[in-house]
């Protein structure tokens, strides 16, 4: 069982989550609109990242007896000024929801809700390594600079996070069968 306060709360992460999958898809084909194959690549799989935890906040709410909402989503923007404007507002998006998931923590300890807090916690971990992530790349930005010389060369850095990406994800797939 889950209180209306909770449910709520948890059908506007859904609508986050899904607005970031929304958002970061636009992303993906600006960047396939600059040539940037590597960086659209990460963001189709940011994406698609960001639809699967939707998902599962949404299969949750149904399993303790709630009501999960699909969101209306509004539209994302869809030009960006630079790569580097783009990673920018990757991660302050993952900032704001960093700073939501907590709100919902900070709801479950006032509810007593340690279901829901359970359930949060893999978000918890999911979003310390979403920000590391994304400043990493924002480094790498600084460092190499963004003028139209440069995005070959952060391409290819983002392109090899694609790559080390891949090969967990057939390690974690194999280690799963
Ligand atoms: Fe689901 O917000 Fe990013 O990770």
């Amino acid at each position: 069982m889950i209180s209306k306060n909770m449910e709520n709360a948890l059908n506007k992460q859904i609508e986050l989550e899904g607005y970031a999958s929304f958002l970061y898809l636009s992303m993906a084909s600006w960047c396939e609109q600059q040539g940037l194959e590597g960086s659209a690549k990460f963001m189709y799989r940011q994406s698609d990242e960001e639809k699967e935890h939707m998902m599962r906040i949404f299969y949750y709410i149904n399993e303790v007896d709630g009501h999960a909402i699909t969101p209306a989503i509004k539209q994302p923007p869809l030009e960006f000024e630079s790569i580097r404007s783009l990673f920018t507002q990757v991660y302050e998006h993952e900032k704001k929801v960093t700073a939501a998931i907590n709100s919902l923590v900070d709801l479950c300890y006032a509810e007593n809700d340690y279901s829901a807090l359970n359930f949060l916690q893999w978000y918890i971990q999911e979003q310390r390594e979403e920000e590391a992530l994304m400043r990493t790349i924002i480094d790498k930005i600084k460092l190499i600079g963004d003028g139209p010389q440069s995005l070959f060369y952060i391409d290819k850095e983002v392109e090899k996070i694609n790559v080390i990406t891949e090969k967990e994800e057939a390690a974690n797939e194999a280690g799963a069968e």
